[in-house]
């Protein structure tokens, strides 16, 4: 089985609105495994790193501000298809075309405010890992419930 692993935060609008429950309470029903989490205040510069591949678009300037406008939470999930299953529990970029039941579509309104991210590849969730995290800050454990999540 590929135990695969991701990069999520919950973005300055989910911790300014105590949406950092919801957003873990998701992942860990889903029987995803939380194996690194911090909360941080993201600089200029990581900010800048972190989204490089929209540097060139219209919204990027208004986006480093919002994402280093107040603390993030940053964590590293990990399980089967964690990329594309922690996408799916995030919806669609844009809030209001996301489907109720995901957290964007649950708790968002607005493109520039739509409380998590979500690394969009394995190739990215590398990239994402690294630039967040020290590999000493990643853990390895077993959840309790590993063999009821898995056959
Ligand atoms: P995603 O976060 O779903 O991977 P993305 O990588 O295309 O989406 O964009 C990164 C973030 O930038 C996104 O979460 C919200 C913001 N954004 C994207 N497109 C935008 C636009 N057209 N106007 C304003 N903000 C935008
Ligand atoms: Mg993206």
């Amino acid at each position: 089985m590929s135990r695969e692993r991701t990069f999520l935060m919950a973005k300055p609008d989910a911790v300014s609105r105590g949406l950092v429950g919801e957003v873990i309470r998701r992942v860990e029903r889903k029987g995803l495994k939380i194996v690194a989490m911090k909360m941080m205040r993201i600089d200029r510069d990581l900010a800048e790193q972190h989204y490089g591949e929209h540097r060139e678009k219209p919204f990027f300037g208004d986006l480093v501000s919002f994402i280093t406008s107040n603390p993030v939470v940053a964590m590293v999930i990990e399980g089967k298809d964690a990329v594309r299953v922690v996408r799916s529990l995030l919806g669609e970029t844009d809030p209001n075309r996301s489907p109720m039941g995901t957290l964007r579509g649950d708790f968002g309104l607005d493109l520039g405010r739509n409380i998590v991210h979500g690394s969009d590849s394995p190739e990215s969730a590398e990239r994402e890992i690294n630039l967040f995290f020290r590999p000493e800050e990643i853990l390895d454990y077993e959840r309790a419930d590993e063999g009821w999540v898995y056959e």
